[in-house]
């Protein structure tokens, strides 16, 4: 079939609108026609060429949601109609990784998701006869796309789509690093670096948790009024700090460090300074922002020696099958808040709007509407 979608023919260019030939589903795959589709600064990263998994040409995308319209042979837990959101972190349930009860890195189909294909080796787009590469298993950057069934979770259907598609992304991987990585208990004291989508849900994540104080970091102090809103009770711009290392900053603020710090940034530099303001004894730090291809972490070894812990969180630790549902729930209950987020909503013709607009720091999500 034929579909609209926004494709990356190389790195450092501009997406561009084309009508793509979508094949139909084969074994174990489903046939999505995705309604709205939020974008993330990892799409931004990806198509920038910094990073070392990066291919093309590719359809990006991967924060969508959408409508089972066809499955393949032997495909049982989905039928059309369904209500999906499609999953760049599978849950197959069988792996040593799902059985494990350790981690939600499904690797059932890590492989040929890494290298952008379906699970049999093979890519589903084309235009021209020439193949497309698919993007973390995803692709929402095309109107119809096909998913491994492993790959999509079944939410309520009165869910509006052009909201609860943040969930496929941003706004689990913050709420999720804080309730299932750190962990973080009533009372404690949390620093967030880097306001954007991520940073922002990991602050709504502190207060689900009952944080007591949640400081926040950026550079851009038009975040701040977001952040407050959502719950953040400190708010500091590293550049009113000319002569203080940042760490030393909130160490400074918080009678010795907090005790959970999440780095939302993907900066090396950052990340060093989201260790160093942990509290001496117990502080943790959660790494969730992806640094570029090549680059490597640094601490004195000594900040462990004390007790610091770095740690590292992908999709907020949730295995997305059997726990997504449960957070469109939350949503529904209005316990989880996505409709702030959504700064601008657009059509896929003004998608590389979208791309400027976060680069410029004028939006915390676009979500494209198809
Ligand atoms: P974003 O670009 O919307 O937000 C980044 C924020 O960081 C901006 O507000 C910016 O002003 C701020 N910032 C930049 N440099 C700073 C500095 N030196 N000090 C303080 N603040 C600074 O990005 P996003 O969509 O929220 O994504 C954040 C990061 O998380 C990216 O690296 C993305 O790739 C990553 N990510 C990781 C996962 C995961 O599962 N681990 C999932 C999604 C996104
Ligand atoms: O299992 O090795 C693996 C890969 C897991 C992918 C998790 C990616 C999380 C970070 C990328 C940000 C995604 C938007
Ligand atoms: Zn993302
Ligand atoms: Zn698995």
């Amino acid at each position: 079939m034929k579909s609209r979608a926004a494709v990356a023919w190389e790195a450092g260019k501009p997406l561009s609108i084309e009508e793509i030939d979508v094949a139909g589903p084969r074994a174990g795959e489903v046939l999505v026609r995705i309604v709205a589709t939020g974008v993330c600064h990892t799409d931004a990263f990806t198509l920038s060429g910094d990073d070392p998994e990066g291919m093309f040409p590719v359809v990006l995308g991967h924060e969508g949601g959408g409508v089972v319209e066809e499955v393949g042979e032997g495909v049982t837990t989905l039928k059309p109609g369904d209500h999906v959101i499609p999953l760049y972190t599978p849950e197959c349930g069988e792996c040593k990784f799902c059985l494990s009860g350790k981690t939600n890195l499904c690797q059932k189909i890590r492989v040929t998701q890494g290298k952008g294909l379906m699970p049999d080796g093979t890519s589903r787009f084309s235009m021209g006869g020439k193949p497309l590469l698919h993007y973390m298993g995803t692709s929402t950057f095309s109107e119809y796309t096909v998913v491994p069934e492993i790959s999509l979770a079944k939410i309520n259907k009165e869910a509006p789509l052009d909201k609860v598609c943040l969930l496929g992304c941003g706004v689990t991987t913050g709420i999720g690093a804080v309730l299932n990585t750190a962990k973080v208990e009533p009372g404690a004291s949390v620093a967030v670096f880097g306001l954007g989508g991520i940073g922002l849900s990991v602050v709504q994540g502190a207060v689900m948790a009952k944080a007591g104080r949640i400081v926040v970091v950026d550079t851009n102090p038009s975040k701040f009024e977001m952040a407050k809103m959502l719950g953040a009770t400190d708010c500091v711009n590293p550049r009113d700090y000319p002569d203080t290392p940042i760490q030393q900053v909130i160490v400074d603020l918080t009678d010795g460090g907090v005790d959970y710090s999440f780095e939302c940034i993907g900066s090396v530099d950052v990340m060093r300074a989201a260790l160093e303001c942990c509290h001496k004894g117990w502080g943790e730090s959660i790494i969730i922002g992806v640094a570029g291809a090549g680059q490597e972490i640094r601490t004195r070894p000594f900040q462990l020696v004390t007790g610091r812990v770095w740690r590292g969180s992908a999709f907020g630790g949730v295995k997305g099958r059997s726990q997504l549902p449960g957070y469109v729930e939350r949503y529904m209950g209005g316990e989880i808040k996505i409709d702030p987020m959504i700064t601008y909503t657009m059509g896929l013709e003004d998608i590389n709007k979208a791309f400027d607009l976060m680069h410029e720091g004028k939006s915390i999500r676009s979500v494209i509407v198809y």
